[in-house]
């Protein structure tokens, strides 16, 4: 059977397709997909930081990692969805302006998923109007706001502005999350809801919508 530390290994190195098929391996010889998420994917990406941090590795092996990350997630996706209750509602997902980091962000929809929202993926670097205007469109209850990069995450307050200039604000719920977003940044710039993880967001979104 696959081993988690040989998938992390992998990973690291970039080698999706060898990522893709242990990480079926591990699912048929039933390891929990989460485990193999946070103790395997999730294990290997922070090392890969670490390292991007240090300047051991540089942007293409960070971009190669993400990618090989991507592939894992694929097969892990429907086994993380699974179970429980469902909410009904509609979320309107992203990664703000300026921030292409979309692995939290795909995280946040699988989990969103799973508890049955619908979430509308606007994909990343999106423009507050764009949130808007997808929240309108759609009569969305939440708008999902990712940012990575300290530098993006003041967009966050840009979307909370435009959700009361529209005059939509009473109307949605804005949840954000992103490893520099704490709750005291939530709370400083108005939003509703801090999560630190993806499966803690789903969570939240069920009692709202649920
Ligand atoms: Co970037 N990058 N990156 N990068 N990158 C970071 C974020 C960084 C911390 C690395 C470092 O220096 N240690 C650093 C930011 C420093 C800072 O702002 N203080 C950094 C930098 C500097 C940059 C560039 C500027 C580098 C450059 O070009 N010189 C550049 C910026 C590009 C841009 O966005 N404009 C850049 C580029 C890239 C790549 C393209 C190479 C690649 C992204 C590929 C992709 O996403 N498709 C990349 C990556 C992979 C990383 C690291 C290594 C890993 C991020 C990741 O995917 N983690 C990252 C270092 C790190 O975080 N350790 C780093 C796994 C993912 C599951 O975690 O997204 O945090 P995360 O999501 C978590 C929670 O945060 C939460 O749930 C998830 C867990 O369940 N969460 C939410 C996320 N969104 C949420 C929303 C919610 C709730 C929870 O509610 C709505």
């Amino acid at each position: 059977m696959a081993d988690l530390e040989q998938i992390s290994e992998l990973m690291q190195k970039g080698k999706a397709k060898e990522v893709k098929e242990l990480c079926q391996e591990a699912v048929d010889g039933g390891v929990a997909a989460q485990t193999i998420l946070d103790d395997a994917l999730l294990a290997a990406m922070n090392i890969v930081g670490v390292k991007f941090k240090n300047n051991q590795v540089f942007v293409p092996e960070v971009l190669i990692a993400a990618r090989a990350m991507n592939a894992g997630l694929e097969v892990l996706k429907p086994h993380l969805e699974a179970g429980g209750a469902e909410a009904k509602g509609k979320a309107v997902l992203g990664t703000v302006k300026g921030d292409l980091h979309d692995i939290g962000k795909n995280l946040v929809k699988i989990m969103l998923e799973g508890k049955g929202l619908e979430v509308i993926d606007l994909g990343t670097d999106v423009a507050p109007e764009k949130y808007i205007e997808a929240a309108k469109e759609n009569g969305a209850n939440i708008i999902a706001l990712s940012a990575l990069l300290t530098t993006t995450m003041t967009q966050m307050e840009n979307v909370v502005k435009a959700a009361e200039d529209a005059g939509i604000r009473d109307d949605v719920t804005i949840m954000i999350g992103g490893a520099p977003v704490t709750q005291s940044f939530c709370d400083s710039i108005g939003a509703d809801i801090y999560t630190p993880d993806a499966a803690t967001a789903a969570e939240k979104a069920m009692e709202v919508c649920g």
